[in-house]
């Protein structure tokens, strides 16, 4: 089935999935019943009567912890105003570890966007350099805000100091290749393109230039926000947070200026795990702030290229999480699933004043490749929720025993 440079066809790939989905739909139909000892064969009209009629124990309500609707897109009288009579807005971006402010508005505009590429050498670690590609300067690059429905105009430049084409692919775009083919610019040059904010969500937008893992690989990554038409609930404090994997010569800590090593990046051995483009972009005097009683939510995106994230706080209990930043929102999590080029919204409230720790608790990446930050959270103790440590004296087993 492979052809001569090792790739499947994209029929059987295709093919191949679809046989899983059928297989899983079958288990899904017969296996869950398989209860009972004495399951009634397939034959039985009994069984073909039942699933026939589909009834309603049977059915699982998957919206129940939806934050939004499971609406028609488009539908509303306000999708219906022609572009030309939207009002018309740049878009506010937010740097990491601050969020896009919230887009606050009930109604449809069009938002105007300008992203500038550059490459730039910056700290991965302390002395440690690296030649980072960036969409606006930064890594991940800064999170766009829009609300559902928004016809957005996106602007994307390529600063002419830059060594390389670029381009954008948005996962929030419904279109040929999320606007990749649309934005591919050289140095010096700029590309736009519009679209409307179909889906809300929490959406990784990433570099889509050949050899695309390179490109994502220096930290062409970033967030867009596509806020439901209700909006996000109003919370104390916002953050944005990506995880990204790195790839250089030389191993973690290595000072001095780091190349990029593709036969590493394709063998997935990271030499740095890192939360926003840098050792300690979240502790010390960069760590994140709360105060006891807030409620705060982290935007956390993973850029990859390739290794999924197991987003885990140490100290406290994810209250919510809007899983895979879709519309699904669980609760009472520890640890969440970030895949690469995915994205989840957590939320917890905090109770009593700690040192929270930010990690991929896949944890040798935390404490021996860099995914490691801190919310320090401040106020008054609440003993009954953690008393901290109460006692301490020496422990022997045999005078227990002889006692
Ligand atoms: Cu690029």
């Amino acid at each position: 089935m492979r052809d001569k440079s090792g790739n499947l066809p994209v029929a059987a790939i295709v093919g191949g999935a679809a046989l899983v989905v059928a297989l899983a739909v079958v288990v899904a139909l017969f296996g869950g019943r398989g209860v009972t000892a004495a399951a009634p064969p397939l034959g039985d009209p009994q069984v073909q009567h039942t699933l026939a009629e589909t009834p309603a124990h049977t059915t699982h309500d998957l919206t129940i912890n939806a934050v939004w609707a499971d609406r028609p897109l488009r539908a509303d009288a306000e999708d219906q105003v022609p572009v030309e009579e939207l009002p018309v807005f740049d878009a506010v971006l937010g740097y990491a570890p601050h969020a896009a402010p919230p887009v606050d508005r009930d109604y449809r505009a069009h938002v105007r966007v300008e992203l500038e590429v550059v490459e730039k050498v910056m700290e991965l670690a302390d002395g440690v350099e690296y030649r980072f590609w960036t969409f606006g300067g930064s890594v991940p690059g800064p999170m766009v805000r829009v609300r559902e429905g928004d016809y957005v105009t996106f602007t994307l430049q390529n600063h002419p100091s830059s060594l390389f084409p670029h381009n954008i692919d948005l996962h929030a775009v419904s279109g040929q290749g999320g606007g990749a083919e649309a934005t591919l610019v050289s140095p010096g040059q700029q590309a736009t393109f519009s679209f409307t904010a179909l889906n809300p969500g929490v959406y990784v937008y990433h570099c889509a230039t050949a050899p695309v893992g390179m490109h994502i690989a220096n930290g062409m990554y970033g967030l867009i926000v596509v806020e439901p038409k209700e909006g996000f609930p109003a919370v104390d404090r916002e953050y944005y947070v990506m995880q990204g994997d790195f790839y250089t010569k030389g191993d973690f800590g290595e000072r001095g200026f780091q190349e990029f090593d593709m036969m590493r990046a394709i063998d997935e051995d990271a030499a740095y795990v890192v939360f926003n483009g840098r050792v300690g972009s979240l502790t010390g005097d960069n760590a994140l702030q709360a105060k006891v009683g807030e409620t705060v939510r982290l935007f956390v995106g993973n850029g990859g290229p390739n290794l999924t994230s197991s987003f885990h706080v140490i100290g406290d209990v994810f209250d919510r999480v809007w899983v895979e930043g879709g519309a699904m929102v669980n609760r009472d999590i520890q640890t969440t699933v970030i895949p690469a080029g995915g994205a989840a919204v957590v939320e917890f409230d905090t109770n009593v004043p700690a040192s929270l720790t930010l990690v991929d608790h896949a944890i040798f990446r935390a404490f021996n490749k860099g995914a490691i930050g801190s919310l320090v959270v401040t106020g008054d103790e609440d003993h009954v929720v953690y008393s901290g440590r109460v006692d301490i004296r020496p422990y022997d087993p045999e005078a227990k025993a002889g006692h």
